[in-house]
């Protein structure tokens, strides 16, 4: 493990990914589209025990959008209704171009996302050279914004090395798969003292949650991006019912979800 730090010494900071790029309603009615809606659900995630949100914007018509001016409206109108940390992702969707991906750095987020290297995401390539992830951190950098890595796979750990906070996602396929084996490995591989959380998608996801908690994970994330089912054969309502849940994950273990002023501190501090 990354320090030797008692498990469940800190509070857990709950992410929630409300959109994504890849879900759509055609999986679940209640994905949000609109800025609008995105911060609805944002705020309700929020309330419900949320402090960092990774954003990914839509079209109105739910067509992945790399366009700054849904970024920047999306970011304003969070801000204007909670205080949860707001991250970019630079991760887009498989068919955006660098340039594209970048293009939500200067929306007014606190945080953005980094990819520290490529895999087929699903079976497409989904690129990006150790180049475009420096220029990222550069330019997240110059914009005093906090970084997150999103590190698809134990390769993508080891580049990490220079970035202040990091997370392991696992379950995508062409990724590292959603086993205990694997999420150990990633996770033992992390630099001392370095943050972590975890995402994972899909039916594995509540086992591998569980897992980082007890693990001493100092996040975890749900929401639409990962998954569009509460349990098995019910589809959530609302991103909110996802954080509902997570939190009472996090309290079934022992452990508490942290405040905002907790996850300011650690995230942005
Ligand atoms: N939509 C995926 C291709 C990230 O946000 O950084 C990339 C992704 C990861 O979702
Ligand atoms: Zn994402």
């Amino acid at each position: 493990m990354p320090e030797a730090r008692r498990w469940d010494a800190e509070p857990v900071i709950v992410t929630v990914a409300p959109s994504g790029a890849e879900v759509t309603r055609e999986h679940n009615p209640a994905v949000p589209y609109t800025p609008a809606e995105i911060a609805a659900q944002t705020a309700a995630a929020y309330e419900a025990g949320a402090t960092h949100v990774h954003l990914h914007v839509r079209e109105d018509d739910g067509t992945p959008t790399h366009r700054l001016a849904v970024f920047a409206e999306t970011v304003r109108l969070i801000r204007g209704r909670c205080p949860i940390v707001t991250e970019v992702s630079t991760g887009g969707a498989v068919w955006m171009t660098m340039a594209q991906r970048m293009e939500c750095l200067d929306a007014g987020a606190e945080m953005s996302g980094v990819e520290p290297g490529s895999l087929n995401f699903d079976g497409e390539p989904f690129v990006t050279t150790r180049a475009d992830g420096q220029a990222v951190v550069r330019r997240a950098t110059e914009l005093g914004m906090a970084l997150e890595a999103e590190c698809f796979d134990l390769g993508h750990v080891a580049e990490t090395m220079p970035l202040l906070r990091s997370v392991g996602v696992v379950g995508v396929p062409g990724g590292a798969p959603a086993t205990p084996e694997a999420l150990v490995a990633m996770v033992a591989a992390l630099p001392a003292g370095v943050r972590w959380t975890v995402t994972a998608v899909g039916r594995h996801q509540a086992r591998m949650l569980a897992l980082a908690l007890v693990l001493g994970s100092d996040g975890i994330r749900v929401g639409f991006e990962d998954n569009v089912y509460l349990r098995r054969s019910q589809l959530a309502a609302s991103n909110a019912e996802f954080v509902a849940q997570a939190r009472r994950l996090v309290e079934s273990v022992g452990r508490r979800v942290a405040t905002i002023e907790e996850a300011r501190a650690r995230l942005l501090g």
